[in-house]
């Protein structure tokens, strides 16, 4: 059996779906740390766990619209100067069950903790794309290639019994600012099967469709990637589209992920014992935005309080874009009185001034992607 060869995974994880494997962590556990340990870390996967058995034999080959294509061992990867970038990774179907509630999607349900904030350790893509012979900063378009294309070993039903694959544009890819990292360590350690092993793309801000794992090979293509993921998924349509009328081609595919924010001290409807609780979650931007604020409402969002923030403890949060980690999210609390029966609600703003819908119906779409709107939960005190 094709699915006979998973990974054993942690029992606390809440599992959407079995085959191919996807599942979340509870969210208390999940903002108990800055850091997501690795066990606890989101899995989101189109098709069986693939096992790089020989790694001595793996190769990555780097080519396409270049002069000479190259196949990197580890070894050759190792090599390259080694950098960490701490970035959280968001599945774009993150808080798709509260969408769908709303009017129904077509995706797998997840709750809101479809994402993980680790330190990704491996080689920078432009440091690679270098040893073909692309330069740093490099303009939009060299020898007619606009975008890299990572292609995966793993099959999914999606691509008809093929490779997964993304691209981002060649300019992303060669700007050392963007950090795009070609990974081989998660928190330290040698990154795990269910997460990439042995190397994956990391493409901090964006979307975590385009941060490939189990690379096989990466391409300098003409135009962006043609596969199903780019073309046929993980695109926003407006409300008013759905699967009667759709026409893939009129959206580009998602790339930035959108300020989010959750609560994940509390359930959706859940039972406190006292009048003062501290709520904690998440907030986080894609594209490098910091997080400038992030506010609680404990009365369903007529009047608010504004939520301390941390990554590291001790210091200070800056949303400047370089005392802080930029890609990475920010960890919320506030202690607050809550009425009998409470709805609370979470938003936060980024460093551009941009804020969380408020209404998920504005951002309804049919693949029940980036639901961004308010967070909110009810709090009811026990009699
Ligand atoms: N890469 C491959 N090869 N196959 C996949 O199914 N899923 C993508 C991305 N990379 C996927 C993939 C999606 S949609 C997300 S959200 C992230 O991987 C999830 O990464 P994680 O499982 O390490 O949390
Ligand atoms: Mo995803």
């Amino acid at each position: 059996r094709e699915y006979s060869l998973e990974p054993q995974r942690h029992p606390s994880l809440r599992i959407n779906a079995k085959e191919p494997f996807n599942a979340e962590p509870p969210r208390a556990a999940l903002v108990s740390s800055y850091i997501t340990p690795v066990d606890l870390f989101f899995k989101r996967n189109h098709g069986p766990i693939p096992i790089v058995s020989d790694i001595d034999r793996y190769r990555v080959s780097v080519g396409g619209l270049v002069g000479k294509s190259i196949h990197l061992s580890m070894a050759d990867i190792r090599k390259l100067p080694k950098y960490t970038v701490t970035a959280t990774l968001q599945c774009a179907g993150n808080r798709r069950t509260a969408m769908s509630k709303r009017r129904k999607v077509r995706g797998v349900g997840w709750d809101v903790c479809a994402l993980g904030n680790a330190i990704w350790g491996g080689a920078r893509l432009c440091d690679v794309l270098e040893l073909v012979g692309i330069s740093k900063n490099s303009s939009a378009t060299v020898n007619g290639g606009k975008h890299v294309e990572f292609i995966s070993v793993d099959m999914c039903v999606e691509e008809n019994g093929g490779p997964y694959k993304a691209s981002i544009p060649l300019r992303q890819a060669t700007n050392p600012d963007a950090e795009v990292l070609l990974a081989y360590e998660m928190n330290g350690e040698v990154i795990n099967r269910d997460h990439g092993y042995p190397l994956r793309a990391v493409v901090p801000g964006v979307i975590g469709a385009r941060s490939v794992k189990w690379l096989d090979s990466i391409k300098i293509i003409k135009e962006e990637c043609q596969g199903f993921f780019m073309q046929k998924d993980y695109k926003m349509f407006p409300p008013i589209v759905d699967w009667h009328n759709i026409i893939w081609p009129t959206r580009k595919p998602q790339m930035d992920f959108p300020v989010q924010s959750a609560i994940c001290s509390l359930n959706d409807d859940d039972v406190v014992d006292s009048n003062k609780i501290t709520v904690t979650g998440y907030a986080v931007s894609g594209g490098g935005r910091g997080i400038e604020r992030a506010d609680i409402s404990v009365d369903g969002g007529k009047t608010w309080f504004e939520a301390r923030r941390q990554q590291k403890p001790g210091v200070p949060y800056v949303a400047d874009g370089v005392s802080s980690d930029r890609w990475a999210w920010v960890l919320f609390s506030a202690d607050v009185e809550v009425p009998a029966d409470a709805e609370i609600v979470a938003k936060a703003v980024d460093s551009a001034a941009n804020v969380q819908p408020e209404d998920v119906g504005t951002i309804w779409n049919l693949r029940g992607i980036l639901n961004t709107s308010w967070h909110r939960v009810r709090a009811r005190r026990t009699p």
